[in-house]
């Protein structure tokens, strides 16, 4: 069976005003699907690693053959971070906030909800060129990575992602990524965070 594309949890235009409805709609019917489709035509030649979930073929690099694996490792990254992307994603609320155990150690890990907001917009402006700046445990640590890599190449629990490659944000940002990351605050689903960090054994 190969890998499939997950149907977008909300319209195109639900991330206004902070991200426009042509750059989702861009950004996943075009990227995210040209990522997966790549990821299944190198995979296609070894069937076998259909049978994996896609966090494990991501994650055991060194065990996929030397002729796909950096096709791999650039699409199948490119799939495996989007899933994330999306989903810690929602429409724009007041007052958008970490609540619960999430919350608790997001202040325990980095001291309290604006410092922990300003180390991660820091991480996400840093990162050049093309990655992304995550959230990830264990431990709970602030970080970015370059271009389709991902925390469970380091043995780290991707728990919060903002993808901050160009086709993110150019259409209305142009250059300006430290105010399309301003932005992000408003429409982070917490809930999903919080899920993802209370499934950790
Ligand atoms: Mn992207």
């Amino acid at each position: 069976m190969a890998f499939e594309l997950p149907a977008l949890p909300y319209a195109f235009d639900a991330l206004e005003p902070y991200i426009d409805a042509k750059t989702v709609e861009i950004h996943y019917t075009k990227h995210h699907a040209t990522y997966l489709k790549n990821l299944n035509s190198a995979i296609e030649k070894y069937p076998d690693f259909f049978e994996w979930d896609l966090e494990k073929v991501v994650s055991h690099l060194d065990q996929i053959p030397e002729d796909i694996r950096t096709a791999v490792r650039n699409n199948g990254g490119g799939v495996f971070n989007h899933n994330i992307y999306w989903f810690n994603l929602c429409p724009p609320s007041d007052d958008n906030q970490p609540t619960g155990r999430i919350a608790q150690a997001i202040s325990k890990a980095f001291g309290d909800f604006s410092a922990f907001k300003a180390e991660y917009e820091k991480a996400g402006l840093g990162r050049f060129g093309s990655g992304y700046a995550w959230l990830s445990a264990k431990p709970d640590v602030l970080h970015s990575t370059p271009n389709q890599d991902s925390p469970v190449q380091e043995g780290l629990i991707p728990l919060l992602v903002v993808d901050v490659w160009e086709h993110a944000y150019y259409l209305k940002y142009q250059n300006r990524r430290a105010e399309y990351l301003g932005n992000f605050w408003n429409i982070i689903d917490w809930k999903e965070v919080e899920n993802r960090y209370n499934a950790i054994k």
